[in-house]
């Protein structure tokens, strides 16, 4: 009997460490939060939930092997009343632009695959932003109504992307997996990272990311300088005013050595 225990406990601890990166479903949280679509990573993204992708491409075509690219990303999630958001940093990728070509999803690309309405739709976009691309054969009109932007880093690139939220709030959950492909040199080689089933669970969470307190006071100094004049006569008056209440001080003191 022992033995037969034994055995069950290694055979799935050796099932553990045989699975491949990122593949068991994933249950996280996404805060409340508001980021501009400009392909820049507003550091709040780092407050939510996340999807890390990478180890061992699920894909490799035009004779890439496994071990060609050493690309990961991370994926972070948020939702507001109108979207629910998805960042993509993509790392140690060099990317190559194949503007033109025309398949998209050959290129260097973050791919989304989400069930927010009718069931699994795939959302994506390649890092040069060429244009959101995906399957719009369940429903065409969530693709549309998607935003997306993308920027370089030095050794990758940022894709934010945000999905019509289409009725979610706080507590229901949307399920979601995701993926990115690294086109390798000569171009006929590429990769794909991560998987396409779908079952990682984002669940939208009542929490709101808490806003930096440097963003209030950039806010206030861009305000300052936005209105140059007004802050130097605001100064010029409050130096007047010292004055004028110095000499005031300086006479209740002369007054009094007088009565002396
Ligand atoms: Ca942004």
């Amino acid at each position: 009997m022992k033995k037969i225990i034994v055995s069950i406990v290694l055979a799935a601890m050796l099932l553990a460490l045989a699975m491949p990166f990122s593949v068991s479903a994933v249950d996280i949280e996404a805060l409340k939060g508001t980021p501009v679509i400009d392909g820049k990573l507003e550091d709040f993204w780092k407050q939510s939930g996340k999807i890390e992708t990478g180890g061992a491409p699920f894909y490799t075509a035009g004779g890439a092997t496994a071990t060609d690219s050493k690309a990961s990303a991370v994926t972070y999630f948020l939702y507001d009343d109108n979207y629910f958001y998805l960042a993509t940093v993509v790392s140690g990728d060099t990317t190559m632009s194949k503007k033109g070509e025309g398949k998209q999803w050959k290129q260097d690309a973050a791919e989304y695959w989400i069930n927010i309405t009718t069931g699994k739709m795939k959302f994506a976009n390649d890092a040069f932003n060429q244009g959101i691309y995906g399957d719009n054969s369940t429903d065409a009109k969530l693709l549309e109504g998607c935003k997306s932007a993308t920027s370089q880093t030095k050794d990758g690139y940022i894709v934010e992307f945000a999905v019509p939220i289409s009725g979610k709030k706080a507590g229901d959950s949307i399920m979601v997996s995701c993926q990115f492909n690294d086109l390798l040199d000569p171009p006929e080689k590429i990769v794909a990272f991560g998987k396409q089933s779908c079952d990682d669970k984002v669940t939208l969470s009542s929490k709101a990311v808490e806003l930096p307190v440097e963003t209030t006071a950039a806010a206030t100094k861009a305000a300052a300088e936005k209105a140059p004049a007004a802050a130097a006569q605001t100064a010029d008056i409050t130096a007047v005013m010292a004055i004028v209440s110095m000499a005031v001080s300086a006479g209740a003191v002369l007054s009094v050595k007088k009565r002396k």
